[in-house]
């Protein structure tokens, strides 16, 4: 039995190192695991991303590398966040389909559905109309993916697929206070507040309505696709339409897992984004009907427990 060589980009992100975890704990005997950063390559560059390719040799890609942020860093760089997504996996669909990579698993996000469509989405409705205009960079270079893993099936037969999560959250997370997204965000704001006895102001309403998925369960499923999952159709990984809570709960959520007693306020001159993008996980549901997502407060507090003890360990907390 050959050995499975995996490359995991964007290995040392929230996802990557998450994922990592999960690896190290179980030790597969027929699969070799490979965590690339950026330290590794510069994957908006074809000659970089080929020479990693000739240095690790994967049979096996989980392309997680990516411009990613939260809505103000969306709505700040949307130029950025098409040009270099798009040029990242180009690189990285060439590179694998050059190399006759026996399977490539690429990361969307709930966020490239419509805006404007009915409730709940499921995997059918990504190209039913433009998504929300605050990340139409990210979600337009994300659905192109969608087109790429058809195109690459239908002409040279690759076996090319990809997950489509909703907000992932936990440790490893970017915890910078304007460009996150929202948990970390609010982590890193709620802890300085605590620290200073401020108010701890939550950007916008509260009002919008989301499913967030921990870092780690997202990771077993991840894997799981990998080794598993034999659709070029994309597949929905996130909690159920039951599970999508308010912004508002959220920062009350953050709070107590920071035992934060001060007073909390929203700023709604701040952006509140898309009011909500609620995502079906029938299809997740069919082929996983037992698997069991982490309560969402045990959740947090491993969360907020990692970031207050990495918070002044150098480098530990992009923040
Ligand atoms: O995670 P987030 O930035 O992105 O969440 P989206 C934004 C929601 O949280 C908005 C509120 O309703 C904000 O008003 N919010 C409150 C905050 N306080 C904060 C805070 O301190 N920081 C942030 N960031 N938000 C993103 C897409 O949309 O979802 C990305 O733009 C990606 O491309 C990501 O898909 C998963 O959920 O609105």
């Amino acid at each position: 039995m050959t050995k499975k060589i995996v490359l995991v980009t964007g290995g040392s992100g929230l996802v990557g190192s998450a994922i990592r975890e999960v690896i190290e704990g179980e030790k597969p005997s027929d699969e070799e695991w490979i965590f690339a950063s950026s330290k590794d390559a510069n994957l908006c560059d074809p000659e970089s991303t080929a020479a990693m390719f000739d240095k690790y040799k994967p049979t096996h890609v989980i392309h997680l590398a990516a411009q990613v942020g939260g809505l103000f860093a969306n709505m700040k760089y949307k130029v950025e966040f098409w040009r270099n997504n798009i040029a990242m996996n180009d690189n990285i669909f060439q590179e694998c389909h050059k190399r006759g990579v026996q399977k490539l698993v690429s990361c969307l996000s709930t966020c490239i559905f419509p805006d404007k469509t009915t409730f709940p989405i499921d995997e059918t409705m990504i190209h039913n109309g433009p998504p929300h205009f605050s990340n139409e960079g990210y979600a337009y270079a994300k659905r192109m993916v969608d087109v790429q893993n058809r195109m690459y099936k239908a002409q040279h037969g690759c076996n090319f697929t990809a997950v489509i999560p909703t907000n992932i959250f936990g440790k490893h997370d970017n915890f910078h206070l304007d460009d996150s997204h929202v948990i970390p965000g609010l982590i890193h704001r709620g802890y300085l507040c605590k620290q200073k006895g401020e108010p701890f102001t939550i950007w916008g309403s509260g009002k919008p309505l989301r499913q967030f998925i921990y870092s780690t369960d997202l990771a077993r499923l991840m894997i799981w696709t990998m080794r598993e999952y034999e659709e070029a159709d994309p597949i929905i990984l996130s909690v159920g339409e039951e599970d999508e809570i308010s912004i508002a709960d959220v920062a009350h959520s953050v709070a107590k897992a920071l035992d934060f007693q001060g007073e909390v306020n929203f700023d709604t001159t701040k952006a509140d984004g898309q009011f909500k993008k609620t995502a079906n996980n029938a299809k997740l549901r069919k082929y996983l009907p037992d698997f069991k997502f982490t309560p969402f407060d045990e959740a947090m507090a491993t969360t907020v427990e990692w970031f207050m003890a990495n918070y002044d360990v150098p480098g530990a907390v992009r923040k």
